[in-house]
């Protein structure tokens, strides 16, 4: 069965241009990819890994397949060795970095992949690129088009309301961000007081949000069925100028129904946490996204609370990144 295939590419240590031109040009020629479309070329700042590192290239490639998502992640890691990628370090500086993001439909993989990609909805490194080639992709999990989440993941205030793990682990991660990074966190439902708030998240966090009144009580009677107003009195009054939130709750979700009720301060993303070890890396998919859903996901692994309040952190740095296109057209290889 034909497939839509998205893939992403990434590059930020040797000669960037080079090896994004000769892995866009390699996985063009393989005979399973038809009709590849690329993006444009942007630079983008790293997000999460070690310090010190370069900018990256990234860009995207959208192309029709016969072949299965397994099929297509076997041949982007061949080509990923064959172009001197070196796997030190998660999230380490590499030469290339190729991703499958989306395969038709499929949501699964198993041992080694998993697709839709865990990450992606929250990097607009990945979504800003996506929407020059597959704007109308829709992912299969939430059915929003590209174009759409990465419009909604821009506006607002980044923020994300973390579910699964118990409580005392989201608890915990919200602590952790609040005193590392200085991230406004909600503990509990009902709203709890906020955290206090010290040093600096990444990227664009700032400390306004530290002078802020207490988080107001949710009016029960101003809770309608749907639209701007619930949104309002559900969400966990913060500002759009406060800066990025995580909630160790699922705030009432709101009904969007049309692209305009997307500005409203509601979590930009659900971090839906799956704990896991060394020997079960990737869980199963379908214990990661229930049928049914409605609200684009941040898959979140929690086998190291160290990894996980980083990753998070980087989340909310993703959803505003700068990505700077490098070239005017998807013609740079
Ligand atoms: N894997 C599972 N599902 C997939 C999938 N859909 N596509 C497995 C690709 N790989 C998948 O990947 C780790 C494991 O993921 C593999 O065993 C593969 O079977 P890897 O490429 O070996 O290592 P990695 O890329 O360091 O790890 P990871 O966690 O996949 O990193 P990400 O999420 O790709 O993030 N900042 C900017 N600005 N631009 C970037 O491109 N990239 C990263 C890496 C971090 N920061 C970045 C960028
Ligand atoms: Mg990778």
């Amino acid at each position: 069965m034909k497939s839509q295939c998205l893939i992403s590419f990434g590059s930020n240590l040797g000669d960037r241009h080079a090896l994004i031109a000769d892995a866009a040009k390699a996985v063009a020629s393989l005979p399973m990819v038809n009709g590849m479309q690329a993006s444009r070329l942007f630079e983008t700042p790293p997000i999460g890994g070690p310090t010190g590192q370069e900018p990256f290239l990234n860009a995207v490639a959208a192309f029709d397949t016969e072949a299965s998502a397994r099929e297509v992640l076997g041949c982007l890691q061949a080509l990923e060795t064959d172009l001197g990628r070196k796997r030190r370090q998660r999230w380490g500086a590499r030469a290339i970095d190729l991703d499958v993001v989306l395969h038709g439909e499929l949501v699964g993989g198993g041992t080694g992949l998993i697709v839709p990609h865990p990450r992606y909805t929250a990097r607009q490194f990945v979504l800003q690129p996506a929407c020059d080639v597959a704007a109308h992709y829709r992912d299969p999990r939430f059915g929003w088009t590209l174009e759409r989440l990465a419009r909604h993941i821009d506006q607002g205030t980044p923020s994300l309301a973390l579910v699964g793990g118990d409580q005392a682990i989201r608890e915990e991660l919200c602590t952790r961000l609040t005193s590392q990074f200085g991230v406004t966190t909600f503990a509990a439902k009902p709203f709890a007081e906020r955290m206090r708030v010290v040093g600096n998240a990444p990227a664009r966090v700032t400390h306004e949000h530290a002078k802020t009144p207490p988080v107001p009580r949710v009016d029960e009677a101003s809770r309608g069925d749907a639209g701007k107003g619930q949104v309002e009195s559900v969400i966990c009054g913060v500002k759009a100028h406060e800066g990025p939130w995580v909630s160790a709750f699922l705030p009432r979700l709101p009904q969007l129904t049309s692209p305009e009720t997307d500005s409203v301060r509601v979590p930009r993303l659900v971090a839906r946490m799956q704990s896991t070890t060394d020997q079960t890396r990737w869980p199963a998919p379908h214990q990661l996204w229930p049928a049914g859903w409605r609200w684009p996901e941040y898959r979140l692994e929690i086998d190291d609370t160290d990894w996980a309040v980083s990753e998070l952190a980087s989340a909310l740095s993703s959803m505003r990144c700068p990505v700077e296109p490098v070239t005017t057209d998807g013609a740079w290889w």
